[in-house]
């Protein structure tokens, strides 16, 4: 019986295929990792008012000085600064911001800002397979309508879905005299609002001394980003 020898344009047709699918599985694989292929990779964005403590808030996450913290009348970050850590088999992406809106007291224009909100998600939504972002608002002082106004700009911007990864992250916790649960009972409405776009999500962050404190609070911060299934980047 005589062996069926392919004629050459089959030959061709098969390395072509062939040398398309190594192409096609090289490519999904790039993908794959810049989209963060290993399930276990979280992203989280800060952002907020200047002087909220975003900065510190992301060193408390970190366990490390990653971002300068400042004081005084101006804002300390001017540019968005991102660190990255894996522990336990855990890789963490913390993207740092300046105030979007206002910085040194003059206005970002809303083109700088679109430009500026849009890298920061994709920066989250491809590097992670779930992510988080987490609003800095200080509970030891009132809220008031121009933070609202941060955050209304803000979320027009990131666009509807930012509600599946909010989380309001309230600062200053060492500075707060009262019970936070009933500070938000008699919240203004401006904060009520943003506590239900955060699907009531919040968390209290002290930058105290104590690192046992301060890891007690990642670790609850963690579980929430790990319980919370639509945070997931697909
Ligand atoms: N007591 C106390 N002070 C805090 C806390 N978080 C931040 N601070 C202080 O608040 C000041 C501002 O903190 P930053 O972390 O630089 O604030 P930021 O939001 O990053 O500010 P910009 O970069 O200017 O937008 C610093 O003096 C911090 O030490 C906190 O939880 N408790
Ligand atoms: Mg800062």
């Amino acid at each position: 019986m005589e062996a069926h020898l392919p004629a050459k344009s089959d030959v061709e047709l098969v390395n072509n295929q062939a040398s398309k699918q190594v192409a096609k599985c090289v490519s999904v694989g790039i993908m794959a990792h810049a989209q963060g292929s290993d399930k276990n990779s979280i992203a989280i964005v800060i952002f907020g008012k200047t002087g909220n403590g975003k900065s510190t808030l992301g060193n408390i996450i970190m366990g490390r000085k990653s971002f300068p913290v400042g004081s005084g009348m101006n804002s300390t970050t001017l540019n968005r600064k991102t660190d990255n850590r894996t522990e336990e088999g855990i890789h963490l992406k913390v993207i740092d911001t300046p105030d979007f809106i206002s910085l040194n007291g003059h206005d970002r224009s809303h083109k700088d800002l679109t430009k500026e909100v849009k890298f920061v998600k994709r920066e989250a939504k491809e590097s992670s397979a779930r992510y988080a972002v987490l609003l800095a608002i200080r509970c030891d002082i009132r809220y008031t309508n121009e933070e609202y106004d941060i955050y209304k700009q803000f979320k027009k911007i990131w666009g509807r879905n930012l509600r599946k990864h909010l989380i309001v992250a309230f600062t200053f916790g060492d500075k707060r005299s009262s019970n936070i649960k009933k500070d938000i009972e008699n919240a203004s409405d401006a904060l009520k609002k943003v506590l239900t776009n955060a699907k009531g999500r919040f968390l209290v962050f002290s930058d105290l001394e104590d690192t046992n404190t301060k890891e007690e609070q990642v670790e609850k911060l963690r579980v929430m980003i790990r319980d919370s299934k639509g945070m997931k980047t697909r």
